[in-house]
């Protein structure tokens, strides 16, 4: 039996009380694509099938490098995130599983914590490496790199973090290890740019070697920070040759605020899609640079424009599957109802993209039809699917409207009472 955080019967009485407008909503959204020929059952029950990985680091408060301003009753530990999750999921039915991150998750107890996930009804998506920051007691420092440090020692000691993590993983029934790493330089000339990739590499098939054969290696790249002149992962290019060199359990994994602006990312997909290393995602949104914004806060379009190759991508390989994450950073929300929020906004993207008339755009396409082929995709974005999502909410156990009934159930002001705030505790966000 799966433990409700939000007592049912308040979600009921929240369903309840929007049951009929979201009817008559559906109703009439299902009458107007019947005559564009979908049925909206199909939708509903495609949108059922959507799923993102919730952040452990996105349900503390985040922060900029100049302060963080703790919220209420955040989570302390890796427990109380959990129970965070918990809840975005019990209403939005769209985020079975957590990403967590070692050391600030490490279990004193991993079996516990799989027992504590499941009664939740939750699991574990791929677990993520910290080698970018110093923890009290290590020997060696990451001040001038981890994986591809000049030190050996320092090499090491970041490849065996990265091993252990995938121990950990796997008595968590993960199946992923995200290796990030804001390896880098500051000044022109203080790394020999070939040589740390290098090292890179040579580090990468240490951790690659300890993987299971069931397991994938996500790696993400990034432009920029912590080091400013240069990252040693700084665009799909050199992390789709890290992935080819290391082997097939190696992939991509595209994070949407790890670009510079104005870059084609939806190309991006379809590029790694196409060559077979399209392992996954980090969904956010952002305005600058790894601004870590709200998923579809800034350019939803963008967000269709990606998922419209993932369906592409789909339609010509049925076994395709990348892994959805959220990763972000929440600094002026309540963390869990941005994390519903961007769920949603996701999943809307998911579900656009399963409108478009592919058939049609293919033949606008051959045409030369510029005009049409670009009308077919914005027809498809312009479609306000909220009714379906709602229901595929409703029907799941959901709540009709996520951040209403979360609201009602006044769960924030509870646990800002039984969570006292606590020196050293690990919930906040990525500072
Ligand atoms: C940092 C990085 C990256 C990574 C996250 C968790 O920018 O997005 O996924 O930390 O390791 O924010
Ligand atoms: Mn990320
Ligand atoms: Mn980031």
């Amino acid at each position: 039996m799966t433990t409700q955080i939000i007592d049912s019967g308040q979600v009921e009485q929240h369903n309840a009380s929007q049951r009929a407008t979201l009817q008559a909503d559906y109703d009439a959204l299902g009458g107007m694509l019947s005559r564009r020929g979908v049925d909206i059952e199909a939708l509903t029950a495609k949108a059922q099938t959507f799923a993102v990985a919730l952040p452990s680091w996105g349900v503390g408060t985040g922060g900029t490098r100049f302060a963080r301003f703790p919220g209420k009753g955040e989570p302390r530990d890796v427990t109380e995130k959990l129970e965070d999750c918990a809840v975005i999921h019990q209403l939005t039915r769209a985020t079975p599983t957590v990403s967590l991150h070692f050391p600030w998750d490490k279990p004193a107890d991993p079996k516990a914590l799989r027992q504590q996930a499941d009664s939740l009804g939750l699991s574990f998506d791929a677990v993520n490496s910290n080698t970018f920051q110093d923890q009290p007691g290590q020997a060696q420092t990451y001040k001038y790199g981890s994986l591809t440090a000049q030190s050996q020692a320092a090499r090491e000691q970041a490849v065996a973090h990265n091993i252990d993590c995938i121990e950990l993983g796997k008595t968590l029934g993960s199946k992923g290890l995200t290796v990030w790493v804001g390896d880098g330089a500051n000044f022109p000339g203080q790394h020999n740019l070939r040589g740390a990739l290098e090292r890179y590499l040579d580090s990468a098939k240490g951790i690659y070697a300890a993987l299971p054969d069931d397991w994938l290696m996500y790696i993400e790249h990034k432009l920029f920070e912590p080091a400013f002149y240069c990252t040693v992962i700084a665009d799909w290019g050199t992390s789709f040759a890290a992935a080819q060199t290391l082997g097939d359990k190696a992939k991509c994994l595209v994070d949407l605020g790890h670009h510079a602006p104005n870059t084609n990312i939806e190309m991006i997909v379809a590029r790694l899609a196409q060559f077979g290393k399209l392992g996954g995602f980090h969904f956010n949104d952002s305005k600058y640079g790894d601004d870590d914004l709200d998923s579809g806060s800034i350019d939803p379009f963008q967000l269709f424009l990606v998922f419209n190759e993932l369906a592409d991508a789909t339609l010509r390989d049925g076994t395709f599957k990348p892994a959805y994450m959220l990763d972000q950073s929440h600094n002026v929300t309540d963390p869990i109802e941005s994390l519903m929020s961007s769920a949603v906004e996701v999943q809307r993207a998911f579900v656009q993209a399963a409108l478009v008339d592919r058939a049609a755009l293919a033949g606008f396409q051959e045409a030369n039809d510029a005009l049409q082929s670009a009308q077919a995709l914005k027809k498809a974005f312009r479609t306000d699917v909220s009714p379906i999502l709602a229901m595929a909410r409703l029907r799941a156990g959901g709540a009709a409207d996520p951040v209403a009934a979360y609201r009602a159930s006044g769960y924030r002001e509870k646990v800002a009472v039984k969570r006292p705030p606590k020196a050293g505790a690990s919930g906040s966000g990525i500072v």
